[in-house]
């Protein structure tokens, strides 16, 4: 069985106020599919975060569904599940309806997380398809009554799959997950507050493949066999030096897998230009016009007047400009400003209680305010 690997495609995200859509389009129909075509592949796998958000607007939806729809076409299966920034529900619609076409949807866990059989030349492969395993939502969908943490709630659901399966067949697994060691990006939200959402990659080793999602960077996690694809494109500035593709996989009869990393090329690139306004201003050929989506660093000492306007004639896409060597007292506050924007919504709540009362929130509290939150982002996934 030969299938494409990719996760993270967030259709319909908008980077610094653009809307990613059409370049999302053309890497998708224009390089994913032909390339499915041509390397004659029996699937393609997402591994979750098929869309940014639980509610995607129409342009990414209508992306998605000519997706669909082409694969279909060309009798290509496609087995996707639910990431952390998808509605489990919304992701889930039509799943019944469209194994016909040979397309398998998972976006809400069940108590049964049958795998869905498929036959290839060597006979059948059972492909299980985990959604975002958050451990409350696994708690509803399993009916388990004592609190789980991610490593316990991943153990439970796999333990229970693997209990199903019919014979020893060869297995791929999909899942939407942070594994131990992982490399992460900015623009991963991450999956826990406070506690870890670290799961040990060996809790994977019974598949012959396993094609995960979250982390944006491809990268392998604690076997060549358990990978990471890494996103369709780059959706941060700190990716910009991150290989963008998705992974070739081919799975003999014997259930060996053998990977290699096709890259995907995106209309725009994401990058950062360092330099003084005036060798950006006046040095094309160090400097060259261009439509990447840019973020300048400028190494003047000095606020340049209306530099974002100056810049845009040499960048028309720009999003961003940066002062790193601007007086050491707004140095400090944009680095503060920039730390406070890592911290986690738990840690901001602590530290603020801590301000106002001068002492730390107690751990039952600790424990509601962490309670509340995972709720809260919950709610906003399946946000009506
Ligand atoms: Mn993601």
């Amino acid at each position: 069985m030969r299938f494409i690997h990719t996760a993270d495609w967030h259709l319909g995200r908008y980077f610094h106020g653009m809307h990613l859509t059409a370049d999302q389009r053309e890497i998708i129909m224009g390089q994913l599919v032909p390339l499915a075509q041509e390397e004659k592949v029996d699937a393609v796998v997402i591994a979750g975060d098929i869309y940014d958000r639980g509610v995607p607007p129409v342009e990414a939806v209508d992306l998605f569904d000519e997706f669909l729809m082409k694969m279909a076409e060309m009798h290509i299966k496609v087995f996707y599940i639910a990431g952390n920034h998808d509605s489990e529900s919304r992701l889930n619609f039509g799943s019944q309806l469209m194994k016909a076409s040979g397309i398998f949807a998972r976006g809400r866990l069940d108590d049964e997380m049958a795998p869905v059989v498929v036959e290839d030349d060597f006979g059948p492969v059972a492909v299980y398809l985990y959604p975002y395993m958050e451990p409350a939502s696994v708690r509803a969908a399993l009916g388990v009554e004592k609190a789980l943490d991610f490593e316990q709630a991943h153990e439970l659901v796999i333990e229970r799959s693997l209990a199903k399966r019919a014979g020893n067949m060869r297995s791929i697994a999909v899942a939407h997950a942070f594994l131990a060691g992982g490399l992460s990006s900015d623009s991963e939200r991450p999956l826990a507050v406070g506690g870890s959402s670290n799961v040990r990659p060996s809790i994977f080793r019974p598949f012959c493949y396993t094609a995960l999602g979250h982390l944006h960077n491809p990268q392998r996690a604690g076997a060549d066999h358990i990978r990471y694809s890494g996103s369709l494109m780059k959706y941060s500035f700190d990716e910009a030096e991150q290989k963008k593709g998705c992974i070739l996989v081919d799975l003999d009869g014997t259930g060996r897998a053998t990977q290699q990393f096709v890259p995907l090329v995106p209309p725009h690139d994401v990058r950062r230009v360092r330099g003084l306004f005036a060798d950006i201003e006046g040095d094309r050929a160090s400097y060259p016009q261009s439509e990447d989506y840019v973020e300048v660093e400028l190494l003047d000492r000095g606020i340049i007047l209306d530099v974002f306007n100056k810049l845009k004639a040499i960048y028309p896409n720009l999003m961003h400009v940066l002062y790193p060597n601007l007086q050491r007292e707004g140095t400090m506050r944009e680095q503060e400003g920039q730390a406070v924007l890592k911290l986690t919504e738990e840690t901001l709540f602590s530290q603020y209680y801590e301000d106002m009362t001068g002492e730390p929130l107690a751990e039952e509290q600790q424990a509601i305010i962490h309670g509340c939150l995972q709720e809260i982002y919950r709610e906003e996934r399946e946000a009506k």
